[in-house]
């Protein structure tokens, strides 16, 4: 839906003082999406799309989903282009790179459009708001912690993550770090390297080798990545190696590779409410398209189910609405969250 052009046909309705079936017809259309992951080929961008979509048309609104051909800002810059001009409501992205979409999401909201992000955050002056998973530390915090649990307190360990420009990558590894450099408990644990697989299947697998075959004494890896866990988890598993795993991933993709003992990669590992993402990204950005938020701190809005959210400050100088805290998954409740997601 055109807001313009709704706004002007409802107030030359009550000019006329009377809703004409021109007008009614806009409303119903209701608010048109563009949904712009950070690649193609990532079950985790169409599980949260499936939920984003169930929820949008729920509501009387379309979805164009846009998969980059690859997890870049270039490639993200590309889909944007072909978006602009096509008269969306509402673009929701979750971004390849922080800074480097700046300039065509400010064109974007130039022309009209609202600028939500989801996932993975652009920075402050591109967006409206960001539907932010669960909080950068507590997210943090559940891995560092878990990494210390399967070292038992001390060795090597390493970081498997998706791009180098990642915003939600680049956030949880300098929380994890800083975590680690504050805290004495975690002073006998030795981060050797962070290494990059790009969100990418063989290329996580081919550095999850080089990790092992370069430390040897590397005792854990942890993949903040659904790609790079599941990568890695398959690696380590089929090779026997001692280095066990942690991480985010999606349950359907690890429960092979979930358990206790040495037949198991990964002994536990973490995510969120994968559903309530697609969903809470959804009614965000139907609340921002007919302006019933602006994103600014304070304000409130229903997500439907999931309930009443609360805009808050983000540490990026822009706001955010967090969905809830992350959830672990472990050999007893694998399964069970594997139908889901
Ligand atoms: C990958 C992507 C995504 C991230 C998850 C955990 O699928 O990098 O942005 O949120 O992992």
């Amino acid at each position: 839906m055109n807001k313009k052009l709704v706004s002007a046909l409802l107030c030359g309705a009550m000019v006329l003082g009377c809703v004409s079936p021109v007008a009614v017809q806009a409303e119903e259309e209701g608010v048109k999406i563009a949904l712009v992951a950070k690649s193609a080929g990532n079950a985790f961008f169409e599980i949260a799309a499936a939920s984003f979509v169930e929820t949008a048309e729920a509501e009387g609104s379309t979805v164009d989903i846009i998969y980059p051909e690859e997890a870049t800002a270039d490639a993200q810059i590309k889909s944007l282009d072909n978006l602009i001009s096509q008269d969306y409501d509402v673009i929701c992205i979750s971004a390849n790179d922080e800074n480097a979409l700046q300039a065509k999401l400010e064109e974007a909201m130039d022309a009209g459009i609202k600028v939500v992000s989801f996932d993975s955050a652009v920075n402050a002056d591109s967006r409206q708001v960001f539907v932010n998973q669960a909080g950068v530390t507590e997210v943090a915090q559940a891995l560092m912690d878990a990494v210390y649990d399967i070292c038992e307190g001390e060795g090597q360990w390493a970081i498997l993550s998706a791009t180098s420009q990642a915003t939600n990558q680049n956030a949880w590894i300098d929380a994890m770090k800083e975590i680690m450099e504050s805290d004495e408990k975690y002073a006998d644990l030795e981060l050797v390297e962070v290494a990059y697989g790009d969100d990418e299947s063989q290329k996580s697998t081919d550095q999850t080798e080089a990790l092992v075959t370069n430390y040897p004494d590397l005792k854990c890896i942890c993949a903040p990545t659904t790609v790079g866990i599941a990568a890695a988890a398959k690696y380590l598993q089929d090779n026997d190696c001692t280095c066990k795993l942690t991480g985010l991933g999606l349950p359907s993709e690890m429960l092979e590779y979930t358990g206790d003992g040495d037949d198991y990669s990964c002994p536990y590992f973490y995510l969120w409410d994968m559903q309530g993402l697609g969903t809470l990204a959804a009614y965000t950005s139907i609340a921002i398209a007919n302006e019933e938020i602006t994103g600014a701190e304070g304000e409130t809005f229903t997500a439907g189910d999931l309930g009443d959210f609360e805009i808050v400050a983000a540490s990026d100088g822009g706001t955010e609405i967090i969905l809830g805290l992350p959830l672990e998954f472990n050999p007893e409740n694998v399964e069970e969250y594997a139908e889901l997601y």
